[in-house]
């Protein structure tokens, strides 16, 4: 979230798309009720589905699945149109006025630099004119037709409401309501906020649905101001721990990057990490990089990194692919070339894409270790339990360990909301019957290896005998060693920048934040953004004042918040060029002449006079980016893709298929059906009374929705000779699953190129293991492939039929 959970009750207009807040937020939805209540703000929920969110809705609008970048093109289209533009803000805080080389383009679909064979675009015409004083060229007054503006102008000048209403099936009127909702928010004075989560994340251009709002959002000056923002609800209570403490295999913690196998040596690495302003007077946060890197490296190996040898920059290990994200290891598993895989609070035959393929990987490996406080289908993917995990145990030679550990509520230590809020817990129950710590279990397979590379060598066993470990009892690191570890502090004395003379922290001492961190080998730290989490003060994440002055939603004094503590990111937008607050009873920065003042922690050096330093401080530019330049694989626009199985093809180019730079594995490209033989689209999605693959561990969760479904609506049902309560199969060109069907109003058949197109929504909760009736869940049918930039999975949109059936089969397992 740019903003936080407590802020969205300072909003005017709330919209939910690509998500269902009511459902699977629900005590964050609060949020959206106390808004509704006390400022009469209003709720716009776009969704495939009639949901929970809809119900208390101002106005539903349908969308056929994976269509929102033309919804959203078309959304910026006619708030252009209509001057529904806050000028100030785009021309001063957006890249608007910046010139792009003459080379970009697109058309027919695609951006300039496409390869087909590679998949892959040149990006290097996606950038910036640079001036001959080394800045980018810009045009304030956006007359140049190379400007940002005009080109995004010209980007979603084919997105009319027709076309909108031709491509994702929401009828133009309800669009056009929407609109002027929208519209209204561009003044200063009215705030809209964005609350999405996997309606937009799970598609194979799901970065770009996201682009897409947050384009809207900077257009309409909502970025950096109460009650806006753009707003993702994070899944499992430390999901937004989890990226940012580095657990994506393409990243290190604080959002470092795992070097690739190019850059041999650390100059190399940091040579394209410079991050240089490309305007003058701007901050370019990232020019400390160095710093956090090389107190990354201290945290990792102590004394073992040096100055002389790079910090041990040769440890770290270096990327031959762009990631290892779980689709490729597992397609890696299913070639039989991974032979052990420890399983660690993940299900994935539950909770990933094409069941069978899984299955096949799985049946690969010559050890499994899975690390779970539950039984799960993953552990037991080898029993036969009928319909509902048809395999031929005798066949499948794979060891399985199951490690029982604790969950959240037996654990302290700390999680991080959705708001970046990383807040301790302290332990709820003591761990049952031969459960351990998941720190336990780690430290000791940690302290195993180690002693093996220590007695055997190998290859390379510097990385693991040199890692610092530094613990009171080294089989069982703590919580609080860990999170001042986290935190960071001084190895040395560090000396103040601006007067070398005086000592900042003394060696020994917590770190007071990042600003104290150094790149000479003084300090360490674990994670740079969480630096001031746990310093000299103690745990600042325990903290629990909920003061709220003047009831802005900032509560300062609650927990803390990354980074520094700031509550609302790019805060100083939230002032004009001179520093006044755009909307004086929403104040929440403000310039005194001397420096930034208000509510929350200023998102600027707080001495940065207004007019000079711009608010987005981690972009070289200083402003946002309208035009996203080379950064996403898939263009610096967003522009209408379709999914890889769609019900129809893409109006713009039909020789596009799906997104034309995602990666897809030749086996699973051969996987996709065609809308010929799979005519419906399906989605996948949750419900309130589950939680994945734990509750149906659980009588009264399992009480309150007893049995897997998937709903259909009265006129699909109608065609297909479907009753509520009738059992139906369901299937795709990877698999089959049956339920029993829910006919419902909730969903409605959408007309899309003049194409009558049906959805089929499929909840996600059941399987063979646990207290609850077994059940399928969609991952028998889901394609194999993910987003083009970060590898989500696309589950949100994929084609199927269906037909009435039988009840499935149970298996000899009970
Ligand atoms: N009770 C409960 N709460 C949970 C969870 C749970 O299992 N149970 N899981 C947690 C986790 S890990 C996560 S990640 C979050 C997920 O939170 P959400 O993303 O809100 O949950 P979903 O139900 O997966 O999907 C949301 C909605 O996206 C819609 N949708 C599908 N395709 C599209 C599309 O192309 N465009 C648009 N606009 N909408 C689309 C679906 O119809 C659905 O209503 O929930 C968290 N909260
Ligand atoms: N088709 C389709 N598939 C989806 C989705 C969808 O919308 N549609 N959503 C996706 C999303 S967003 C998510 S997050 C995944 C969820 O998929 P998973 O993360 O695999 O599901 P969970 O059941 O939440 O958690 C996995 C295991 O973690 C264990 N666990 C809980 N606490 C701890 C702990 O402290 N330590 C250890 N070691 N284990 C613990 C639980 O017992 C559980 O067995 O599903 C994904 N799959
Ligand atoms: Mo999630």
């Amino acid at each position: 979230m740019t903003n936080s959970w407590t802020d969205i009750k300072n909003t005017d207009l709330v919209i939910v798309m690509g998500g269902n807040a009511a459902e699977a937020h629900p005590c964050g939805f609060k949020w959206v009720t106390e808004a509704k209540a006390h400022r009469g703000a209003r709720l716009i929920v776009v969704d495939p589905r009639f949901t929970r969110t809809a119900s208390v809705a101002d106005v539903y609008a349908p969308i056929r699945p994976g269509s929102d970048i033309a919804f959203l093109m078309g959304m910026i289209r006619w708030c252009i149109e209509n001057d529904k533009v806050q000028w100030e803000y785009v021309k001063n805080f957006t890249n608007a006025a910046l010139l792009v080389k003459d080379e970009y383009g697109w058309e027919d679909g695609l951006f300039v630099g496409y390869d087909a064979e590679k998949r892959d675009y040149d990006r290097s015409s996606w950038d910036y004119q640079i001036g001959e004083d080394g800045f980018a060229r810009t045009d304030p007054t956006l007359q140049d037709p190379r400007c940002v503006w005009n080109l995004l102008k010209q980007h979603v000048s084919i997105y009319t409401p027709e076309m909108v209403e031709r491509i994702c099936g929401t009828p133009k009127d309800k669009f056009l309501k929407i609109a002027e909702m929208i519209g209204e928010c561009s003044t200063p004075t009215k705030t809209m906020t964005s609350m999405y989560a996997l309606g937009w994340t799970q598609h194979s251009k799901g970065s770009q649905n996201i682009r897409g709002m947050a384009m809207l959002q900077l257009i309409l000056g909502n970025i950096g101001v109460r009650g806006g923002g753009m707003n993702a609800l994070r899944g499992h209570s430390n999901i937004q721990g989890l990226t940012d403490i580095g657990l994506m295999s393409n990243l290190l913690p604080g959002y470092l990057n795992v070097p690739t196998e190019k850059e041999t040596d650390f100059e190399t690495y940091m040579s394209t990490r410079a991050f240089k302003p490309l305007q003058p007077n701007q901050t370019s946060y990232w020019q400390n990089y160095r710093k956090f890197m090389v107190s990354f490296m201290k945290s990792m190996w102590g004394d073992h990194a040096t100055a002389e040898n790079d910090w041990a920059y040769h440890y770290l290990t270096k990327l031959d692919v762009p990631n290892y994200d779980i689709l490729r290891m597992f397609e890696l598993m299913n070639s039989g070339k991974v032979n052990v895989y420890f399983c660690q609070g993940f299900n994935p035959l539950l909770a990933f894409p094409n069941r069978g393929k899984l299955t096949s990987a799985l049946s690969k490996l010559k050890l499994l270790v899975t690390i779970d406080p539950l039984e799960t289908e993953t552990a037991r993917f080898w029993e036969n339990h009928g319909d509902f995990n048809n395999v031929d145990s005798a066949a499948i030679q794979t060891e399985v360990l199951q490690l029982p550990s604790t969950c959240f509520a037996e654990d302290e230590g700390s999680l991080t909301s959705s708001g970046r809020w990383i807040q301790w817990h302290w332990a709820g129950g003591t761990p049952p019957g031969e459960a351990k710590h998941d720190t336990w279990i780690m430290a000791q397979i940690f302290l195993r290896i180690r002693e093996l590379y220590r007695t055997e060598g190998g290859v390379f066993p510097d990385p693991i005998v040199n890692l610092s470990w530094e613990y009171a009892d080294e089989g069982e690191p703590s919580p609080e060693e860990l999170a001042k570890e986290i935190n960071g502090r001084a190895l040395t004395p560090v000396m103040d920048a601006t007067d070398p003379t005086k000592t900042l922290v003394e060696a020994g001492q917590q770190l007071l934040n990042f600003s104290q961190i150094r790149d000479d080998g003084s300090t360490t730290s674990g994670c740079w953004i969480y630096s001031g989490c746990w310093n000299e003060k103690g745990n600042n994440m325990a903290l629990r004042d909920n003061n709220d002055p003047d009831s802005t939603g900032a509560y300062l004094g609650w927990s803390f918040a990354w980074p520094l503590n700031r509550r609302i990111l790019y805060n100083r937008a939230s002032a004009d060029m001179a520093g006044k607050p755009w909307d004086p009873s929403r104040k929440l920065m403000e310039w005194n002449g001397e420096k930034w003042t208000g509510y929350d922690v200023p998102d600027i050096a707080p001495t940065s006079a207004p007019g000079t330093v711009m608010p987005f401080i981690m972009n070289a530019e200083g402003v946002s980016r309208l035009f996203s330049r080379g950064m996403l694989r898939d263009g610096p626009f967003p522009t209408h893709m379709e999914p890889f199985e769609t019900p129809v093809p893409n109006v713009i180019n039909p020789k596009i298929v799906g997104n034309p730079v995602a990666r897809v594995f030749a086996d699973d490209a051969a996987q996709f059906g065609t809308s010929e033989q799979f005519p419906h689209v399906a989605t996948s999605y949750r419900l309130t009374e589950h939680f994945h693959y734990w509750t149906k561990n659980n009588a009264v969760n399992s009480v309150l929705q007893p049995q897997f479904f998937v709903e259909v609506s009265e006129q699909l049902g109608e065609e297909k000779g479907i009753k509520g309560g009738d059992w139906v199969r369901v299937w795709s060109n990877r698999g089959s699953v049956k339920a029993k069907a829910v006919v419902t109003k909730r969903l409605k058949p959408l007309t899309c190129d003049g194409k009558t197109v049906h959805v089929v929504g499929i909840p996600l909760h059941w399987g063979f293991i646990g207290a609850a009736r077994k059940g399928f869940g969609p991952n028998s049918l889901t394609p194999f492939v993910g987003d083009a930039n970060v590898e989500t999975p696309e589950f949100k949109a994929f084609l199927v039929n269906i037909e009435k059936s039988t009840a499935p089969k149970e298996g000899p397992v009970a």
